[in-house]
């Protein structure tokens, strides 16, 4: 029975073996990516039923995210499959600090085709949380309303929405629009969970506070920021802003995919009905957790890894 329903993009990623340009490098590792994706991931290891809503193609890469799928125990009852268009991959450069550089080749790719009609195909009856990004409705017009629709059934099922905004500047043709979309979805959701950079970009405020207050009184429950090594702080409705202090991690090795780490935690810590001050703390914990490997998900945590992390807090 599926307890959370999530859609997006996942794609292929290539890793450069040697750090370098993404031109010169000679050698790649391959793995799984998309930010829904590493959210899927993350929830299915704490052994949360996760449903991954997409559109893949009919294709080596297609097929390969199907059985990587089953092997993570997502429920995949979501998936369609393009008979014409291809599943999307990117390129990633290995860096001994900072970000890596990135490049997508997922223009026109199947899952850019997915729509309101593919979301109505899936039976979303039983389950409580439905997880969206910033990125998938930056896609196409169709992925758009697909994320629209799928907020609208959410609603109908009486299911909690978290968005985070993850914002994709490439993705978007101008600031203006990435804004009111964003805004937009932010306003009919339950938690938002926007990085302080992406919190300031998208309201044109300056403090935690302000950027929290603003959400709120557009709706939303709770608005969680996160602010890197140093953690996160939330405000939820009626209460004050509280801080949460991070993990320091003595060698980072990449930095993507934290924030979905930080989300696996928060989401998993709400259906658990931890107190938001523990889920805000699992959501740090499991940010640094994934940014000590190189892929954007190989290390999110099994349920015993994360108690090893954590101690009780990770329950
Ligand atoms: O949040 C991590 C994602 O950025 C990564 O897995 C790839 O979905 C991706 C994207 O669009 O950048």
């Amino acid at each position: 029975m599926k307890e959370v329903i999530t859609l997006g993009e996942p794609m292929v990623v290539f890793m450069a073996d040697a750090p370098g340009s993404l031109e010169d490098a000679e050698h790649f590792s391959k793995g799984m990516a998309g930010a829904e994706m590493n959210v899927a991931i993350g929830l299915s290891r704490l052994e949360h039923d996760v449903m991954y809503l997409t559109k893949l193609g009919n294709d080596p890469f297609g097929k390969y995210m199907q059985k990587f799928m089953a092997n993570e125990k997502i429920l995949t009852d979501g998936i369609h499959i393009d008979p014409v268009y291809q599943t999307g991959f990117y390129l990633k450069t290995k860096v001994l600090e900072g970000d890596p550089e990135i490049f997508y080749y997922r223009k026109n790719s199947a899952a850019s085709h997915l729509c309101p009609e593919d979301v109505d195909k899936v039976d979303f009856a039983g389950a409580k949380w439905l997880h969206v990004t910033g990125i998938s409705p930056a896609l196409s017009e169709s992925c758009r309303a697909a994320v629209f629709r799928s907020i609208e059934r959410a609603r109908e099922y009486g299911m909690t929405v978290s968005f985070d905004p993850n914002i994709r500047v490439s993705l978007w043709e101008t600031t203006e629009e990435m804004q009111e979309c964003m805004n937009k979805i932010a306003s009919l959701s339950d938690y938002i969970l926007p990085g302080i950079k992406e919190g300031k970009i998208l309201t044109g405020l300056d403090t935690v506070d302000e950027i929290a207050d603003f959400y709120l009184n557009m709706g939303c429950k709770g608005v969680i920021i996160k602010n890197g090594e140093k953690g996160a702080c939330y405000k939820l409705k009626g209460e004050s802003l509280k801080e949460v202090a991070g993990y320091h991690v003595e060698h980072i090795v990449d930095t993507v995919g934290a924030g979905d780490g930080f989300a696996t935690g928060v989401i998993s810590g709400c259906l658990e009905k931890l107190p938001m001050a523990e889920a805000v703390r699992r959501g740090n914990a499991i940010g640094s957790i994934v940014i000590t490997s190189k892929g954007d998900n190989e290390n999110l945590p099994t349920r015993d890894e994360l108690i090893k992390f954590m101690g009780n807090n990770g329950r």
